[in-house]
């Protein structure tokens, strides 16, 4: 494959997942070319093993998975470093994108948003069932972020973090959504700071178009 000088970065804007990489590309201030290409699509199969998005190329650095593409640039990029020097810093940003990953994720995102977004119910309408399983087990995940973020706005300390990164977007689509948007409203913590991150640059220039729902 030619070299590629220019950061390459493919993946539907609307992914969660892309944001995220989007969002630590404008933190660093990283000139990119962005590639719109879904799931499974060749050019993705080629790069991850499970055709997810996003994947990445720099150089002669080809990447896949979220995490990995945004250490990469976070390390390639010397600039206002997204993961905090610290060890400890560093190990509670570590902790809460994996706690994201592996807990807010796959129920917020998953489970309940697929519910609305892509049903495979025979009318294409809303997956009751798959929605309704995860409401009774929402409000502990959004209570856990209210607390979170009540201190100091941020996830991680009192500065922008890697973490907030994977955060925003997540919140972006559960205020979009009834149920989810019902419970973000009785927490005042994660509703502030939903709309102040939501004024950040890194996180205006890259918001996606809403998928049809
Ligand atoms: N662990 C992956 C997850 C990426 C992911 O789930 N991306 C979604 C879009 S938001 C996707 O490609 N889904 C297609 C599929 O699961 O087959 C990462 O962090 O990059």
């Amino acid at each position: 494959m030619a070299e590629t000088l220019e950061l390459e970065l493919i993946g539907v804007p609307q992914s969660n997942y892309v944001w995220t990489t989007r969002i630590a590309l404008g933190e660093k201030g990283v000139a990119y070319k962005f590639i719109p290409e879904r799931p499974h699509s060749p050019a993705v199969d080629a790069i991850h093993p499970f055709g997810k998005i996003p994947v990445m190329r720099h150089s002669d650095v080809t990447l896949y998975e979220s995490k990995a593409i945004c250490t990469y640039i976070d390390r390639q990029f010397a600039d206002k470093p997204l993961i905090p020097k610290s060890a400890a810093g560093g190990a509670v940003c570590e902790q809460w994108v994996s706690v994201i990953n592996t807990e807010i994720d796959p129920l917020l995102m998953r489970q309940y948003l697929v519910g609305y977004f892509f049903p495979s119910t025979p009318d294409g309408k809303p997956n009751r069932p798959k929605i309704d399983a995860a409401l009774p087990k929402m409000p502990k995940h959004f209570e856990l972020l209210d607390r979170a973020v009540g201190k100091t706005g941020f996830l991680v300390g009192d500065n922008f973090s890697l973490a907030d990164c994977f955060l925003i977007p997540i919140l972006f689509y559960m205020a979009k959504l009834p149920e989810s948007k019902a419970m973000m409203d009785e927490r005042r913590n994660l509703n502030a700071y939903l709309s102040n991150q939501l004024k950040r640059k890194s996180v205006a220039d890259s918001l996606p178009p809403l998928p049809q729902g």
